[in-house]
């Protein structure tokens, strides 16, 4: 498996990290393509339970190179709180490498992400806050900082001259906000080059040429297929290409060189933030999948939103992602059900859609037509191997592949990196 993309089927939080740890031990590199500090992997070694958000899973494996991809937008105080967290804990991540070309996320562009939700109220995106989507904008508009420019002061100054001229104008006039001087974000972005100087790399480069020399990558997504900015819930999404596209784009990597895309399913569904969600429950129902499933985000805390499987969200992820494989993550969090729901398709005011309805509008009305599958009482999460899953649960994740239109090939029944069962 020279070059594997492991991303999101769902609207996030899928477990992601965990898969993407799982392969550490068969890989040279683990490479984040996307996003942000907005993400949130937790993965748990030994017992050891680790929240990442700006590095690669990687990180936690000894022999990997975990790199930061030019498609990235970085907040340097986080990633240094975050390197100097894992330091404390005697995770060794001095083989950081990050992309001269990746964004930076400025002061203003968090400032901005707050004001902006607060602004929109009731339209609001319901985002991590943490300056994703004006950053990602200021890249788009062509007036984004980039790592490289932290190390030369005068176009530093210049590139925040021109995107203050912007903002404040923005900030002042509209929000009512203090304007932010240039001096004081020069400032807050330069006490960091120092410290990041020495992990910038040409990364296209180097991920290139470990190709070439035989080397195997994991390309790591932040987010999930849902939320892309092209292919998810627009505009309830983030603001980076979250599906396997994203991978070639943010890393300089082209698809020819992708061997394998792995999309992480939960075996029910979960989403952060606004937007549409077919399969929510608001009942007793959706708070014991919360409860059950410790499902609060890893970078906010928030509660996050609950529903079935949803087979119309997954297969849709294997077109615009052509997946060769699903990883189904949490299937011991529905032990104990009775019987269990699945959407194969959509009731839109009274039209069936076995597909994703392409229009938004079609897709905020869609009511679930679920199948009911049996469930299992036995506790699963010693389980190994397929065949030590009771009959019942089997049958679930047979189904699921069935109607996802991707193999399964392999189910999480734990948080732990043993807890997994591989198929062959
Ligand atoms: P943003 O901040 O601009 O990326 O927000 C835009 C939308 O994207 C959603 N989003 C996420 N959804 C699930 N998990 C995410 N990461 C954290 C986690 C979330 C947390 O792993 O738990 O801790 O709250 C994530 N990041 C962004 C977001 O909810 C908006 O709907
Ligand atoms: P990511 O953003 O996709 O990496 O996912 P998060 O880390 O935000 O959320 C997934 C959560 O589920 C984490 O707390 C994981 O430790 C946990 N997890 C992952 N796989 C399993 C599993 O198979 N069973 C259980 N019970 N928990 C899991
Ligand atoms: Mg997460």
């Amino acid at each position: 498996m020279p070059a594997v993309v492991v991303l999101g089927a769902q609207w996030g939080d899928e477990g992601k990290g965990k898969a993407t740890d799982q392969l550490g031990s068969r890989t040279d590199y683990v490479v984040k393509f996307n996003g942000g500090n907005n993400a949130g992997h937790t993965v748990v070694v030994g017992g050891e339970k680790y929240a990442l958000h700006l590095l690669p899973s990687g990180i936690l494996s000894p022999g990997v190179v975990p790199v930061i991809g030019n498609g990235v937008v970085i907040d340097l105080e986080v990633l240094f709180r975050e390197i100097d967290a894992l330091e404390a804990r005697g995770v060794d991540t001095s083989r950081l490498l990050v992309s001269s070309a990746a964004h930076v996320i400025a002061p203003y562009n968090r400032t901005l992400d707050k004001v902006t939700e607060r602004f929109l109220g009731s339209r609001r995106i319901g985002t991590t806050g943490r300056g994703i989507g004006p950053t990602y904008a200021d890249k788009i508009n062509r007036i984004g900082v980039r790592v490289q420019d932290l190390f030369d002061e005068k176009i530093l100054r210049q590139k925040v001259e021109g995107a203050l001229d912007q903002k404040n104008h923005l900030l002042v006039k509209v929000y009512n906000r203090r304007a932010i001087t240039v001096d004081e974000t020069v400032e807050e972005l330069l006490r960091y080059a120092d410290r990041v100087r020495p992990f910038v790399a040409d990364t296209p480069l180097v991920l290139n040429q470990a190709l070439d020399a035989g080397k195997t990558l994991v390309f790591e997504a932040g987010q999930a297929t849902m939320l892309d900015i092209d292919h998810g819930t627009y505009p309830f999404v983030t603001s980076s290409s979250a599906t396997a596209g994203g991978a070639c784009t943010g890393s300089g990597v082209g698809p020819t060189r992708i061997d394998r895309v792995v999309a992480v399913a939960k075996a029910y569904t979960t989403r952060v933030g606004e937007g549409p969600f077919p399969t929510e429950l608001d009942d007793a129902d959706g708070e014991w999948l919360r409860q059950t499933g410790g499902e609060f985000g890893t970078t906010t805390g928030r509660p996050r939103r609950t529903g079935w499987y949803d087979a119309v969200v997954v297969r849709y992820a294997a077109r615009v992602n052509g997946l060769t494989d699903l990883v189904l993550t949490k299937l011991d969090v529905l032990t104990g059900r009775d019987r269990i729901p699945v959407a194969v398709a959509y009731d839109v005011d009274g039209t069936r859609f076995d597909e994703m309805p392409f229009d938004q509008t079609d897709f905020h009305h869609a009511k679930p037509v679920y199948e009911y599958l049996d469930g299992w009482t036995e506790d699963i999460s010693g389980a190994r191997e397929f065949d030590d899953l009771p009959a019942a649960a089997q049958r679930y994740v047979l189904r699921l592949e069935e109607i996802s239109g991707t193999r399964i090939s392999s189910i999480g029944v734990g948080p732990g990196r043993e807890a997994t069962i591989v198929r062959h």
